[in-house]
């Protein structure tokens, strides 16, 4: 199974911590796609629920020093 999920993230200053936070959730297992946007401060990600949840998703963002929090 896929879901998409959108959380909203804070902390970004640059471009490289879109790049940073892309790289971080496309390397999870589970996540198929990883798309975080710095203008909005929004993201998505196509996950599988069976191999990762929201929480190990956000806890990989918040490891990496950005705090996320799903709104679907
Ligand atoms: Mo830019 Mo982000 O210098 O963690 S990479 S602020």
């Amino acid at each position: 199974a896929t879901l998409v999920g959108q959380f909203t993230i804070t902390g970004m200053t640059c471009a490289a911590c879109v790049n940073s936070v892309e790289g971080i959730l496309r390397d999870l297992s589970g996540v198929k796609k990883a798309v975080v946007a710095l203008a909005t401060s929004l993201g998505e990600v196509e996950y599988d629920p069976n191999v990762i949840s929201k929480d190990e998703i956000v806890g990989a963002i918040e490891d990496a020093g950005f705090e996320a929090s799903f709104v679907q």
